[in-house]
């Protein structure tokens, strides 16, 4: 509980002006940092509005692949994370359109081995297929800086995937817009299940990474809180 207390402190130090959200333990949070595998045009690098101080970033050179995800992309990151079998999570992302422009805002999204609610596998690795997340919210809707997404508006689709064994799983973020930058991933069998993190324009949330602490204990339960510009 006192070593949570301080890395929970610790992040709030070093994000200042975010908006800190607590999770569950059922919650995967992944920031830039715990994407150890990146190809092709995505670049770690420092910023001080991203959760830790480091997003990954695509550089808008004009390339897209609005219709399908890729078998063999060359341009992905990937981290691993653990989750619990047949558990519906509902995946969010954090993402940032290069010049807040609709043609640097997409991704596709792609696991290990999800699955569907009737147990058939989706979105998977090495297939065409991807969970399509695109940041604009509506036809002629504002982009504006950070914002979470779960989908596109135009993709009617189940809201959460699940997996089929306990343990460690691969997600696997490959580009569909060049010019999207992302610096967090929540997949959420609890906090986030319904609602995003946070707002779709003009975000400030970070999702800590240490999990809410038991109930009864009054300290960091699971609200906003915000911190002032200094
Ligand atoms: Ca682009």
């Amino acid at each position: 509980m006192k070593r949570a207390c301080i890395s929970i402190l610790a992040l709030m130090l070093l994000v200042g002006a975010a908006a800190i959200r607590i999770h569950a333990a059922d919650d995967v949070v992944l920031y830039a940092s715990d994407f150890t595998a990146a190809h092709g045009n995505w670049a770690l690098g420092p910023n001080s509005t991203a959760a830790n101080g480091q997003l990954f970033a695509s550089t808008d050179q004009g390339w897209s692949s609005v219709n399908s995800a890729l078998a063999s992309p060359s341009d992905y990151l990937e981290a691993t994370f653990n989750a619990n079998a047949v558990t519906p999570y509902h995946v969010w992302l954090r993402l940032r359109a290069g010049n807040d422009s609709k043609v640097n805002d997409s991704v596709w999204v792609q696991f290990s081995d999800a699955v569907d609610a009737g147990g058939a596998a989706v979105f998977g690795i090495g297939t065409s297929s991807g969970l399509l997340v695109n940041l604009q919210s509506c036809n002629g809707c504002a982009l504006s800086g950070w914002g979470w997404m779960d989908g596109a508006y135009w993709v009617a689709r189940a809201s959460t995937v699940s997996f089929t064994t306990t343990g460690a799983h691969t997600v696997r973020i490959q580009t569909r817009e060049d010019g999207v930058s992302i610096d967090q991933v929540v997949i959420s069998a609890a906090t986030y299940l319904t609602n995003a993190p946070g707002p779709v324009i003009n975000d400030a949330t970070i999702v800590a990474k240490v999990p809410r602490p038991h109930r009864g204990v009054a300290h960091f339960r699971a609200r906003r809180r915000h911190f002032p510009v200094s």
